[in-house]
């Protein structure tokens, strides 16, 4: 008997692979349908883990399962290779950020490679190649152009850690989502991207993405956060001006106890002046803008204000309304001005406690008769029924809320207006390692764009990055110092780069020419190749990757460049693996494996009880599992096979490290079956069609129905909801049976036929899943093509036509015996016979059918109250 050996078998078909070019795309052939299969480049930070793994083995499945399904697959790679890691690692060891990224990027290549994932390499892109970041230059200049790039003074994110500004996207509860430090916010120039113009559009058109998850779109929904309100604009008593406000809910008007601007909006300072405090009150005003504007707007965040000492008129009821400056309103957003409504909104009901305002009751809960203001003990923000509101009360609130702002309108206090939450794409970076903004700055002509014929504007290479809060290119006299292309006096460049996500705006476009010198991409060919059919990736890009990819792609339809409006068709986001990790909180670190006595769980350190987490995997939770030693120890398929099985895909999965023995187990017993028959059926000719039209033995017709039954399953969940666990676990089922009726070493010649049938289909339908032993078991068969080459297989109707199943019954999970019956038969029909079946009616009487779960032709459990 020969011994699966993996590692002998893996190193020999790396070899034929590459030296037969399996891999290497088409993009001309028109006589196969196209599809484009994409998964989202990574930043090249290093080495890959088991858990970056699953989602370019996701795409792998999909890759082969498509080849063999006769489709024209393109699925390239390429690397986002630009961004601050790299930058701070030449920081913190002297390396250039150029050549720790290209190391990096020759590891990973590597480490793709080590797990039997291929891409087709001619078509390789790095984002941080000047023959790439030209075309994003272009990019910039063709929004420029379009007025869609912009420079303006505003407040920014400010991460001082990081040295540079942030877009709003990258900032995670008030955090730096890189380094998590505190965000600031600073007044500078910086560039930005109209985005907001598109919102209705990508916010529409969420509608046509029929392939993407639920939940993603729902985020990109509330990203956008497009909100229907009223303007109501409030007379200010002395001074001929109206404060403006944006809200939601004019149903509460009458419920109005102050009025509250942002210490941004351009009416604040004046309001203070002729103020005895004025001094004072400027300090506190200047010290509100400080304060972080997304930690500034929660709930939770202390509020603070003072009164200006002026008064507005509420525009329906005429009463004196005091004017307030607040930490908590903030200017990018409706108007900058708030009514505050305590009775209703949380924030205002904070705020007036605080402060000793009024708080009055406008709607109460429909359910409640009295509902006092002294009973509050937080907002009422549902809907319910107009209280206190003259002839506005008793009506229910959505009618209120369209009566209330209709009288508004009709005294011409207001209007309707739609606001987004979406702001502009900031897009400036005060960081070396990115593609330079190609602008000029000339006294005489203002700011100039680099002409096209002169893009690259080139990133120098010497340079000394040490972060100082300005870009480092500005110690570059070189780089800086320049000619106007306008009028050709001496002029200063733009020394800021651009965010990574720029770069990653339009990649999916460049991959199809990647050496092309002469223009971003070919529009033929983008217009035959994209969209994307099937994009893959982590859902942690939800927001800000495919919102800009989407904003890009719809920037170049209109701009007559390509013509498709969506760049991506389908998406699929994988779940994290995640793994146990070990923290002694004694030593204050995370632990690996081997510094913790795993009979005690306590720490090798210093004895501690260490504590136990489930987390993500991740390097800083020293809970990462190496693919190196698994490879040694138990090849790459046993591997890929273990990532597949762990669970659904796009779930969060949990590592064990058992899981993977048993994948290995799995792939030896196949591999120890399919050697011992080889030989055996080696000269038995037979076909499908021929088999479907034998008379079988009883056995035997019910495993060929299992293993078109497989092959029928797997197949539909590739096309369809990749369920890959599922695939996997039928595939072992099928084994498990093969081996059984099979055990004996002599079989008759149906057997024969059955057990060829069985090899040839289980080898084609392992390709995507393990294509090493596939293709190895493939070859002992003695085919001569690839099993990448070959044909998906199609199952047979007429074998999953059986006629009758035995079906166990189960009450409360319990086995209680099983029922023989012709099939097909449904849940009803079945329950039925059971009822009539003495076996199971005992059991049944006068108990009360709580669930009846049936997995068809198989199993019922009857579950009883
Ligand atoms: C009065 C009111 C009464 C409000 C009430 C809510 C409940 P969305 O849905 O996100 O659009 N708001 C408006 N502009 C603001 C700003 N610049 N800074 C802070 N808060 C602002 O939220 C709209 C609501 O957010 C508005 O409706 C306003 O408070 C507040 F019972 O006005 B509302
Ligand atoms: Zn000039």
């Amino acid at each position: 008997m020969i011994n699966y050996n993996f590692a002998e078998i893996e190193r020999k078909w790396h070899e034929k692979w590459l030296e037969q070019k399996i891999f290497n795309a088409n993009l001309e052939d028109k006589t196969k349908e196209k599809l484009y299969l994409l998964n989202m480049f990574p930043y090249p930070s290093g080495t890959l883990h088991i858990g970056h793994a699953r989602n370019y083995i996701i795409g792998d499945v999909l890759y082969k399962f498509f080849k063999m399904n006769n489709k024209n697959v393109f699925c390239p790679m390429g690397w986002d290779a630009f961004g601050l890691p790299a930058e701070n690692a030449a920081i913190n060891t002297g390396i250039h950020p150029k050549n720790f990224t290209q190391k990096n990027i020759n590891a990973m290549k590597k480490q793709f490679y080590d797990w039997g994932i291929y891409y087709d390499w001619n078509y390789e892109i790095a984002t941080c190649e000047p023959n790439y970041y030209k075309w994003t230059q272009w990019l910039f200049l063709k929004l420029y152009d379009a007025g869609l790039a912009y420079k303006k003074k505003g407040p920014v994110n400010w991460c001082s850690k990081c040295c540079t500004v942030l877009a709003n996207e990258q900032v995670i509860d008030g955090r730096c989502e890189r380094c998590e430090e505190k965000i600031q916010i600073k007044e500078l120039e910086q560039w930005y991207f109209k985005i907001t113009k598109y919102a209705d559009r990508l916010l529409d058109d969420l509608e046509l993405l029929e392939g993407w998850p639920e939940r993603v779109k729902i985020m990109q929904e509330n990203w956008i956060g497009k909100s229907y309100g009223i303007e109501i604009d409030f007379e200010i008593l002395d001074l001929k001006e109206k404060i403006t406000v944006f809200t939601t809910r004019p149903d509460t008007i009458f419920g109005v106890t102050f009025l509250a601007l942002a210490p941004e909006h351009s009416f604040s300072q004046r309001l203070l002046q002729g103020n005895p405090e004025e001094e004072k009150l400027l300090e506190k005003l200047n010290e509100f803008k400080l304060e972080n504007r997304f930690l500034r707007t929660s709930i939770e965040y202390e509020k603070k204000g003072f009164y200006t000492g002026k008064n507005a008129l509420n525009p329906v009821t005429g009463d004196l309304i005091p004017i307030w400056i607040v930490n908590y309103v903030v200017t990018d957003y409706g108007t900058g001005a708030i009514m505050g409504v305590p009775a209703h909104d949380q924030r205002d009901f904070l705020f007036a406690k605080k402060f000793s305002l009024p708080i009055k009751i406008v709607v109460k809960p429909p359910a409640i008769t009295l509902f006092k203001e002294t009973d509050l003990k937080e907002a009422f923000t549902g809907e319910g029924i107009q209280i206190n509101s003259f002839e506005f009360s008793g009506l229910p609130t959505s009618f209120a809320k369209r009566k209330i702002a209709d009288y508004i309108k009709s005294v011409g206090a207001g209007r309707n207006t739609v606001n987004y939450h979406l702001k502009d794409w900031l897009i400036s970076r005060q960081r070396y390692w990115g593609v330079p903004i190609p602008i000029v700055y000339c006294d005489k002509c203002g700011i100039q764009k680099v002409p096209e014929k002169d893009l690259p504007v080139l990133l120098p290479h010497t340079v000394n990055v040490k972060p100082t809060g300005q870009s480092p290119l500005i110690e570059l006299s070189d780089f800086v110092n320049t000619k106007c292309p306008h009028c050709g006096e001496n002029a200063k460049r733009e020394t800021d780069t651009m965010d990574t996500f720029v770069d990653s705006s339009w990649y999916f476009l460049r991959f199809l020419t990647p050496k092309d010198e002469n223009k971003p991409f070919d529009k033929n060919l983008a217009n035959y190749w994209l969209p994307v059919n099937q994009y893959i990736g982590g859902v942690e890009h939800a927001i800000l990757h495919l919102l800009y990819s989407r904003f890009i792609t719809k920037f170049l339809y209109d701009q007559d460049l390509i013509d498709f409006e969506e760049p991506f068709q389908r998406l699929f986001t994988q779940g994290m693996i995640c793994k146990t990790s070990y923290r002694c909180p004694n030593c204050n670190k995370y632990l690996y494996e081997q510094e913790v006595n795993m009979e005690k769980k306590v720490c090798l350190h210093c004895g501690t009880a260490v504590v136990e987490n489930i987390d993500k995997m991740s390097k800083s939770k020293n809970n990462v599992v190496n693919p190196q030693k698994l490879k040694e120890k138990y090849g790459i398929d046993a591997q890929r096979l273990y990532i597949l099985f762990m669970g659904p895909p796009d779930k969060d999965a949990i590592w064990q490290d058992d899981g993977i023995v048993g994948c290995f187990r799995f792939l030896t017993r196949l591999w120890n079956f399919c050697i011992s028959k080889i030989d055996d059926v080696k000269n038995t000719k037979t076909s499908t069609v021929e088999i479907d039209n034998l008379k079988l033995e009883p056995h035997l017709r019910k495993f060929r129905y299992q293993l078109h039954l497989t092959i029928k399953k797997v197949t539909e969940s590739l096309l369809h909801d990749f369920k890959f666990n599922t695939c996997v676990s039928s595939i072992m089922e099928l084994l498990n049976s093969a081996e059984e009726i099979f055990s004996s070493d002599s079989h008759d010649e149906n057997s024969k036929k059955i057990i060829k049938e069985f090899l040839y289909n289980i080898v084609l339908i392992l390709t995507p899943f393990t294509p090493f032993i596939a293709e190895e078991l493939n070859g002992r068969m003695g085919s001569k093509e690839s099993v990448l080459e070959k044909q998906w297989p199609t199952y047979s109707e007429k074998a999953l036509k059986i006629e009758e199943a035995e079906i166990a019954i189960q009450l409360n999970g319990k086995f209680k015996g099983t029922i023989t019956t012709a099939l097909p038969i449904d849940k009803e029909k079945l329950f039925e016979y059971v009822k009539a079946n003495e076996k199971f009616a005992k059991y049944l009487q006068d108990k009360k059918v709580k669930d009846i779960i049936y997995v068809e032709n198989r199993l019922m459990n009857i579950v009883l109250e």
